[in-house]
């Protein structure tokens, strides 16, 4: 029987997507920039299901029963297919899942892949944006490697800013827990968009922190690129605090990291850091500080591991025999 296996890595993001335009087509109020990392990888293997006439999804080997992130895609490519085949769809992350790692982005992007090849698809990448997007809004930036721009204002068309080997800058990212969040991100973005008194002041800045951004990457400038992203990352987890309920994804020892980051800053390294809908701190670093970053965290905070990364590529056809 025919089985196709595709691999996606997971996607960080420098501008951040948190709130919805609408909530039915998944769409993202805003647009992002983000960096693809390498050594983290969604692999997922699909094939058409002959025990059971429904669609079935395994993550790490568990049945889900909850497939609605699954199934807006799988709808949206069926159309092409034009098969109304029930598939088997097996996923494995070799990260921590939901866990604030982008495991959904990394997840979807490579059932995408699976799927445009299961079927010999040849879609365009406008309509893997829109078959990702379905599934999850960050999903579209992981379907390219390196920089990705995804641009709200047009149709989120994806596009690439730099190559993976344009600006071969490390990914560190410090692991504070493995424990799934308590809170998905789709529930705190309605929480936030409805009521956090900040919301629109976080829509209102996001074509400034876009520009400022595009162009710290184009010109591979650490320091712009510093400000941006941590004024953006801060900036996002003020509107999940002053959400109702108040929403926090940090624990004491993202904090510590944090504190951390600030002595190697003040011994000289160039480095920066992002924080996204969960404890882990991921630090984007001149490959020639990473050694002493790692080793720094690890011997002053409660970090339970660093996985070091570095910029990723776009999915892939993998072959298993
Ligand atoms: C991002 N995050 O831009 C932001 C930053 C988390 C914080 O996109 O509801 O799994 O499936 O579209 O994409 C995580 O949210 O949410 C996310 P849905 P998704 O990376």
């Amino acid at each position: 029987m025919k089985e196709t296996v595709a691999i996606a890595h997971p996607n960080f993001a420098l501008v951040k997507y948190w709130g919805k335009k609408d909530s039915n087509q998944n769409r993202p109020a805003m647009s992002s920039i983000s960096v693809t990392v390498d050594s983290m990888i969604s692999k997922t293997k699909i094939f058409k299901n002959i025990q059971s006439n429904h669609h079935q999804l395994f993550i790490n080997g568990k049945e889900e029963s909850d497939l609605s992130k699954i199934l807006p895609p799988l709808e949206y490519l069926s159309e092409f297919s034009g098969t109304d085949e029930y598939l088997v769809i097996e996923s494995q992350n070799n990260f921590p899942t939901s866990s604030g790692l982008a495991s959904s982005a990394s997840g979807i992007a490579s059932f995408v892949t699976a799927y445009e090849a299961h079927y010999n698809l040849c879609l365009d990448i406008n309509h893997k944006v829109e078959a990702s997007m379905l599934g999850s809004g960050s999903a579209p930036r992981s379907l390219i490697g390196g920089f990705v721009f995804m641009d709200h204002k047009d149709n989120y068309r994806c596009s690439q800013i730099l190559k993976e080997p344009e600006w071969p800058l490390d990914v560190l990212i410090c692991i504070a827990s493995k424990e799934p969040k308590k809170i998905s991100s789709r529930e705190g973005m309605r929480a936030s968009k409805k009521t956090s008194p900040i919301y629109q002041d976080w829509l209102d800045i996001n074509h400034k922190h876009i520009d400022l951004a595009l162009n710290a990457i184009k010109t591979k400038n650490m320091a712009a690129l510093e400000n941006v992203a941590e004024e953006n990352c801060k900036l996002m987890h003020e509107v999940m605090k002053t959400s109702i309920p108040s929403i926090s994804y940090m624990t004491d020892v993202t904090y510590s990291c944090l504190s951390e980051i600030e002595n190697l800053r003040s011994l000289g390294h160039k480095l920066l850091y992002t924080i996204d809908a969960g404890p882990q701190v991921k630090i984007i670093c001149d490959p020639t500080s990473s050694e002493i970053i790692k080793n720094r965290i690890i011997e002053t905070t409660d970090v339970i591991d660093i996985i070091h990364a570095g910029i990723g590529g776009p999915p892939e056809i993998i072959n298993e025999s």
